[in-house]
């Protein structure tokens, strides 16, 4: 039993109970005599002291609820006083609290959910952003788990193709083709590697898309970030070098979210402090797709042209987008057409229109192939893979079928840690704990 709406005061709370006793625990407290199958009663509950508030009650005989269960659903007013004493009756009563995430923990156990199926759940109670939402949900639906399924199959069929040879092996037969099966597993590696490639993408849209400032020292760089996110985030003053550390912060923009990072930017210094701030810069640039050159509209253009010169010989940015950004447009009485993305970071003037462009470069990622977004299941495709190239091995170098039948089923075992089929208590316990109480 838990209350499953926030912890708070609210217009209705409701107290969840999951169990085989459930239903007659409810009826104790109801003023009705039965519950039908997922209909709402209109009710009392009392406790015996007397009424303590109007309810709504909803009873989903098992299976046919969230956790697969007896399940009672009790709506009540939000008051905590009430909340607390329609839970103190049900303990009263031997029900138990539930621990964070049991209600899913109990789905997945009896098969309503898969394990990748729950971990989208913690993922949309989660979610703040539309595209982390569209992502929770794709992963819910299952679109995700039937690649899984197939890669599986895949695998299955491997194995089944090496014990039938296996099972002959005394006749001296070899009844797969080794080099088909190397094929195979070749296809598969490929399979699960373009899975795993789009991890980066995956997270960069839950966790918001890496941009990077760089730029000459007084640039402006601090004032954009704290323009970008419309907030004094930043310190900004008029001495070259006021950023030492990368400072990190998220803002979204038409749904998209972006994880901005201001940077100490480009400078080559003999202060062993002001060198590690150089070295974070260049982690920052690493990390992110786009980077925002920021320079001072003041300067000569061909000075500009220089630094650009010398970030793309000294960073790795190719691939990345990058932008070049005049700030300090109010310095000036006209933009001349070269200065593409002209700013005033002081004034906050041109913001609106860089934060369209860079939302438009976002959009040019498609979220409707499957994107992978976790992190344990990016390992866990990094062993199945690891798993696979041992048995690549094991067939180019005539490895007996038994050995190589073992590397299979190591990658069989990691494919299934992700949707459950084999799952151990320490990544239950893991995972679970992500949700919070009545969930
Ligand atoms: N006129 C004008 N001044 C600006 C603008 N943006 C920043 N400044 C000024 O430029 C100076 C440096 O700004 P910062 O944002 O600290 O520059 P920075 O690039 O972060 O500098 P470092 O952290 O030292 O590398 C400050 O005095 C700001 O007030 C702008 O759009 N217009
Ligand atoms: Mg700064």
């Amino acid at each position: 039993m838990a209350i499953s709406t926030p912890r708070g005061v609210g217009g209705v709370a409701v107290v969840r109970l999951s169990g085989p006793q459930a239903k007659e625990l409810a009826l104790r407290h109801l003023s009705t005599d039965t519950l039908a199958p997922r209909h709402s009663h209109f009710t009392r509950f009392s406790d015996s002291e007397g009424m303590i508030d109007e309810v709504l009650a909803v009873w989903f005989p098992a299976p046919h609820s969230y956790t697969g269960e007896e399940m009672v659903e009790i709506s009540c007013h939000g008051s905590l006083y009430v909340q607390q004493a329609i839970v103190q009756s049900l303990l009263d009563d031997g029900a138990r609290l539930a621990e964070a995430g049991e209600f899913t923990l109990r789905a997945f156990t009896n098969g309503k959910l898969n394990l990748s199926q729950a971990e989208a759940v913690a993922d949309l109670i989660d979610a703040v952003t539309p595209a982390q939402h569209r992502l929770a949900v794709s992963q819910l639906r299952g679109g995700y788990a039937q690649t899984l399924r197939e890669l599986r199959q895949q695998l299955l069929d491997l194995t089944s193709l090496l014990e039938l040879e296996l099972d002959f092996s005394q006749e001296d037969v070899e009844f797969a083709d080794r080099r088909q099966l190397v094929r195979l597993v070749d296809t598969l590696s490929i399979r699960i590697n373009e899975l795993r490639s789009t991890f980066q993408q995956g997270n960069a849209l839950k966790r918001g898309i890496p941009v990077a400032i760089v730029g000459r020292p007084n640039a402006g760089k601090s004032s954009l970030l704290n323009a970008l996110l419309n907030d004094n985030r930043a310190i900004v003053s008029p001495i070259p070098g006021t950023t030492r550390d990368t400072i990190e912060e998220t803002f979204t923009a038409d749904g998209v979210t972006f994880r901005i990072i201001d940077t100490a930017g480009l400078r080559r210094s003999d202060d062993p402090l002001e060198a590690m701030g150089v070295r974070r810069t260049l982690a920052a640039v690493v990390q992110s797709d786009i980077i925002l050159f920021v320079y001072d509209i003041t300067e000569p253009f061909s000075q500009v042209l220089d630094d650009v010169q010398e970030i793309q010989d000294a960073y790795p940015i190719k691939g990345k987008h990058l932008f070049l950004v005049a700030n300090k447009a109010d310095l000036v009485q006209e933009i001349k057409p070269f200065h593409h993305i002209a700013v005033s970071a002081k004034e906050s003037v041109g913001i609106d229109r860089l934060k369209g462009m860079l939302v438009k470069v976002a959009g040019q990622a498609n979220t409707d192939d499957v994107i992978l977004t976790n992190a344990r299941h990016y390992e866990a495709l990094g062993r199945v893979d690891q798993a696979l190239r041992q048995v690549a091995l094991g067939l180019q170098t005539s490895l007996p079928s038994d050995l190589v039948a073992i590397d299979l089923r190591d990658a069989l075992y990691h494919l299934g840690t992700i949707t459950g089929e084999v799952a151990n208590d320490e990544v239950l316990t893991n995972i679970f704990s992500r949700f919070c109480i009545g969930k």
